[in-house]
């Protein structure tokens, strides 16, 4: 099972889009196995979107990702990486595709509400920066065929 970090971002929560977004992936049949809002600390912005750093739009995406809160999730399940970026649609609201959480709910290329993990290696790296061990409650999902 894989584990990827989700940031529903400070326009998913200015918006009220919070459980919507959330909805999707209980939907899907991911599992959460930790969550949690905070205020992103402008030095942890910096260290999370390093790559970008150097670029025009860098000052700006750290000023976005620390102006209010945000939510941070880790989603656990089979190939939770990829399907989570699918499910995210592509980086700018204007181009991702309808059916998307973007695509449905984003028109801008900066305040596209969710960041994801974007490979193995970021999301262990991630999900160390924002979680402690303790946050992440590892449980066993139930068998729910009973409820049927
Ligand atoms: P994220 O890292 O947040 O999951 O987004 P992503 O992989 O789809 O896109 P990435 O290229 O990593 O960009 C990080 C975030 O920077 C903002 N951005 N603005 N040209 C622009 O104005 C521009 N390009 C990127 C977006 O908020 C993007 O999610
Ligand atoms: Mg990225």
């Amino acid at each position: 099972m894989e584990k990827t970090l989700i940031i529903l971002k400070p326009d998913a929560i200015q918006r009220r889009l919070l459980g919507k977004i959330i909805s999707r992936f209980e939907e899907k049949g991911l599992q959460i196995t930790g969550m949690k809002m905070m205020m992103i600390p402008d030095s942890l912005a910096r260290a999370h979107y390093v790559s970008h750093k150097g670029k025009d739009f860098f000052e700006p995406l750290v000023s976005y990702t620390t102006s209010s809160p945000v939510v941070v999730i880790v989603v656990k399940g089979k190939n939770a990486i990829e399907i989570a970026r699918k499910m995210m649609g592509v980086t700018f609201g204007s181009k991702a595709e309808p059916g998307t959480i973007r695509g449905d709910y984003a028109v801008s290329n900066r305040f596209n509400l969710i960041h994801g993990s974007d490979s193995p290696s970021s999301a262990e790296k991630e999900i160390a920066a924002f979680f402690t061990k303790e946050e992440i409650v590892d449980y066993q999902p139930i068998d729910l065929s009973w409820v049927y």
